[in-house]
C-alpha cells in the first residue's frame, strides 16, 4: 500500500465524510457519532427511505473531512477542524417486524449517548425521530424544532401510532420535550385540520414558506425560544422538490438551500443542539443524485455551526 495516499473521494469506504468508521461501540471515544437508521417500515406513500444512509454517506465522499476541517470564504472559518467524528454504521433492521427496528434504534441511540456524543441520525423514514428523542429522555427538557412539509401530528389510524405521519404527535406528549416548532409545513398532508387544532393547543410554533419568506430567516429564527437546549428533526421534503426530488412525499414550494441553513445557523447560535436527523431521503427517486447531495451538504454545514458555537 502506498505511504502517502490521495484519498480521493472517488476512493475507499464510504462512511460519512469518509470520517472513519467505528463499529465496535466499547471503544468508542468521538465528539460526533454519525448512525444510519435503514428503516422505511413507516412510510404511507412511496417506500425507499431504507437506502437514505446509504445514499447520503456515498454523496458526501465528496466533502472528505479527514481531520482538516473545511474553509468555507462566505464565513471567513474553517469549520470543524479538530472535531472528532466517527461513522458508527447502522441500526439493525428486522424484516416485517416494525417495532423491533424501532426498537433497536431506541437502545443504538441510549448508547451511543452514554458515549457522551452528538449524535447524527440519518434516516430511514420520519418515524425516526420517535425512539431517538425518546431515547434522549435524560437530555430533557429539551426544545424540538422540526424542518418538513407535513405536521406530522396525527395521533392515530387503525392502531398505527408511529408511522411517518405521527413523529411529532409522539413527541408532543413526551415529558421531557418542553415546546416545538414545525417550519416549512405547507399544501396537503396526512394532518387534518384538527391535528392542526391539537398541535396548537399544545403550543406549537407553525411556520409556513409563506410566513417564512415575509419575516426571512433572521425573523423566523427570533420566533425561537432562547437558550435552551434544541433537538432538530429534518424531513427532506421540507426542501423545494426542484432542489430534492429524492423522496417519497415531495411538496411543492419548500425551502432553498440557504432558507434552511440560515435558520440551522440560528439555531446553532441560538441554543446547544443536543442531536439531529436528517430523513426521507429516498436515493431511488433521485435521477441526479442532488437529493443525497444536498442533505449531505446541510448535515455538514450544521455540524460546522453547532462545533463552531462551542468553541470557547
Ligand atoms: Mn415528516
Amino acid at each position: 500500500m502506498a505511504k502517502n495516499k490521495l484519498n480521493l473521494p472517488f476512493t475507499g469506504i464510504s462512511s460519512f465524510c469518509r470520517v472513519p468508521i467505528c463499529e465496535n461501540w466499547s471503544q468508542l471515544d468521538t465528539d460526533v457519532a454519525i448512525l444510519g437508521v435503514p428503516f422505511d417500515l413507516g412510510t404511507q406513500v412511496k417506500p425507499g427511505a431504507r437506502f437514505g444512509p446509504r445514499g447520503i454517506r456515498e454523496a458526501s465522499t465528496i466533502y472528505s473531512l479527514q481531520g482538516a476541517g473545511y474553509y468555507d470564504h462566505e464565513f471567513d472559518k474553517n469549520f470543524l477542524e479538530g472535531v472528532r467524528i466517527v461513522d458508527c454504521g447502522d441500526v439493525d433492521m428486522i424484516h416485517m417486524d416494525a417495532q423491533q427496528c424501532l426498537q433497536n434504534t431506541y437502545e443504538d441511540v441510549l448508547e451511543l449517548l452514554s458515549k457522551n456524543v452528538l449524535p447524527v441520525i440519518i434516516g430511514g423514514d420520519h418515524s425516526v425521530p420517535i425512539p431517538v428523542t425518546r431515547a434522549m429522555k435524560e437530555l430533557g427538557p429539551f426544545h424540538v424544532i422540526q424542518f418538513d412539509a407535513h405536521l406530522d401530528f396525527v395521533d392515530e389510524r387503525l392502531g398505527v401510532r408511529e408511522g411517518q405521519g405521527n413523529p411529532i404527535r409522539r413527541i408532543s406528549e413526551m415529558k421531557h420535550v418542553s415546546g416545538i416548532s414545525q417550519i416549512g409545513i405547507r399544501g396537503p398532508g396526512s394532518s387534518s385540520r384538527h391535528d392542526f387544532d391539537d398541535a396548537l393547543a399544545y403550543g406549537s410554533t407553525i411556520i409556513g414558506p409563506r410566513q417564512f419568506r415575509q419575516i426571512g430567516a433572521k425573523g423566523v429564527i427570533d420566533m425561537l425560544p432562547k437558550g435552551t437546549r434544541f433537538y432538530v428533526t429534518i424531513d427532506c421534503d421540507v426542501l423545494d422538490p426542484s432542489l430534492a426530488p429524492g423522496t417519497g412525499s415531495p411538496s411543492p414550494g419548500g425551502l432553498d438551500y440557504y432558507e434552511i441553513t440560515d435558520v440551522l445557523r440560528g439555531i446553532a447560535d441560538r441554543g446547544e443542539v443536543i442531536g439531529f436527523d436528517f430523513c426521507e431521503v429516498a436515493p431511488i427517486y433521485d435521477q441526479t443524485g442532488v437529493t443525497c447531495q444536498v442533505a449531505a451538504r446541510i448535515i455538514l454545514d450544521f455540524l460546522g455551526a453547532i462545533f463552531d458555537n462551542r468553541k470557547p
